[in-house]
This record gives structure tokens, C-alpha cells and sequence, in this order.
């Protein structure tokens, strides 16, 4: 998959893209990623990229001009072209599903008070949201949007790890977990994960499972009585 990325701020992006997974990604050709500084598309000997509301406002936003000129150079007529905005619906693993199902992705990060409205008209597919609260630009969520699609990629991942990720889907939080030593600092491993039943053992953590996630995200719970009743004839 290439992905382009646009931003005022290309330097955020060295060192979060270079580790890990996507690292390995990247390596392996799985994932071609370039960073492109939106200021170099820019018209004057200022690199003028934004410019005040009109109507009047607090802000600035992203002038059209090097933001046309920027997309058009970059996407093409392949690429799909997600605005990351606190404006956008928002991100999940079913968008990150859909967006890992695109051979070419051009994510345009905003700053300030956001982009003029004809960018969104005239040249977005898509518009992108992490969650309510407020960042001073795109450039973690456009990093959050690549590390999600990117783990998606056929390949990324050793297969123990994926095939562990399909069963486990993400209605429901983990249950507790616990590794050596059965004692530590007086804290005990709870005995069942001891005893070696496995049919025991199962039951329990779905129950812990279960627990957690009413206490702490009966949303999931919620989705999932709905999706099972979709499902119902
Ligand atoms: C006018 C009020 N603000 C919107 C809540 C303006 C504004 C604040 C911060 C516009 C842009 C930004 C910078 N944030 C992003 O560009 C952004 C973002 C975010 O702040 N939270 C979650 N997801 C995203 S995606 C892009």
C-alpha cells in the first residue's frame, strides 16, 4: 500500500514510523510512506499557506490554493484522499478495516481552525476524526490512522499474532492476564490459572472479560445486543 501524507509539520513523523511493525512494513515493501511538506506547495516568497475566516472568527485556516495544488500533484487519480479533522466521523477498527482495503491513501493533516470549505467539496473521499478532544493539529491522527491500517496489511504480522487477533474481536475488553512468578511481593496469581483445567480456566477469564467490560465499557455490550439482533433472520 503507498501512502502519502501532507502536513506543516513533517518532522512530527520522524521517529513514530520508524520502529516496530511499521518499521518491518516498511522494509519489507508492504508499506510505502512519504511525508510531504504542505509549505512547499505554497505561492509566495512567504510560504503563505493560511489565511483569516472570511465572515470573521478566531483562527486561520488553510488557504485552497497549496492545497489543491498539493492534492492534485500527490493523489492523482489512484489515490483515495482522507482529511483528518476534528470535523470527521470517527476513527474505529471497522475504518481502519476499510481504509487498509485501498491500494493508495493521501492523508491531509490540518491545523488551527481547520480547512476552507471547498478543499472538503472538491477534493475529499473521506474525513477523520481519533476522538473527542482537541489536538493542536492532524499529524498524531494521521500516525494513529497509519499504525491501525498498517497492521491490517496482509503480512505485517506474525500469523500467531493475527489469527489470535481475528478470534479476540474487539467487542469485548481482555481478560486479566498473568506471567511468572505465581508470587510476587505477596501478590498471588489467582489459583485457577494454575490448576491446569483449561475448560475451568476459560470459564473464568470470559467471566473477568465480562466483568471488565460492563464496568468499564458497557458500550461494547450495548454494540454487541445490537449486532447479534442484525443478525437475527
Ligand atoms: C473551532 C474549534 N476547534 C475544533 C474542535 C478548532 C480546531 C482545533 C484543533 C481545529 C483543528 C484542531 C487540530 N486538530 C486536528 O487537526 C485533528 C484532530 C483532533 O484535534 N482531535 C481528534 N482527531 C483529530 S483529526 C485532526
Amino acid at each position: 500500500m503507498r501512502v502519502d501524507v501532507l502536513t506543516l509539520f513533517p518532522g512530527m513523523f520522524a521517529g513514530p514510523l520508524d520502529e516496530s511493525i511499521i518499521k518491518r512494513a516498511r522494509e519489507a515493501g508492504l508499506l510505502n510512506l512519504q511525508i510531504h511538506n504542505l509549505r512547499a506547495y505554497a505561492h509566495d516568497r512567504h510560504k503563505t499557506v493560511d489565511d483569516r475566516p472570511f465572515g470573521g472568527g478566531p483562527g486561520m485556516l488553510l488557504k485552497p490554493e497549496p492545497l489543491f495544488e498539493a492534492i492534485e500533484d500527490l493523489a492523482g487519480e489512484t489515490a483515495r484522499v482522507v482529511l483528518l479533522s476534528p470535523s470527521g466521523r470517527g476513527f474505529s477498527q471497522a475504518v481502519a478495516r476499510e481504509l487498509a482495503g485501498f491500494e493508495h491513501l493521501l492523508l491531509v493533516t490540518g491545523h488551527y481552525e481547520g480547512f476552507d470549505e471547498r478543499v472538503r467539496a472538491e477534493l475529499a473521499d473521506d474525513e477523520i476524526s481519533i476522538g473527542d478532544y482537541v489536538l493542536t493539529n492532524g499529524a498524531l491522527p494521521a500516525m494513529v490512522v497509519i499504525d491501525a491500517v498498517t497492521r491490517l496489511l496482509p503480512g505485517a504480522l506474525g500469523d500467531d499474532q493475527s489469527a489470535l487477533d481475528e478470534s479476540f474481536s474487539h467487542d469485548m475488553l481482555e481478560f486479566p492476564q498473568y506471567t511468572r512468578p505465581a508470587e510476587f511481593r505477596g501478590l498471588k496469581v489467582p489459583e485457577i490459572l494454575l490448576s491446569g483445567n483449561h475448560a475451568e480456566i476459560a470459564r473464568w477469564r470470559a467471566e473477568q472479560a465480562r466483568l471488565r467490560t460492563t464496568e468499564r465499557r458497557p458500550d461494547l455490550l450495548e454494540q454487541r445486543k445490537m449486532s447479534e439482533s442484525d443478525s437475527a433472520e
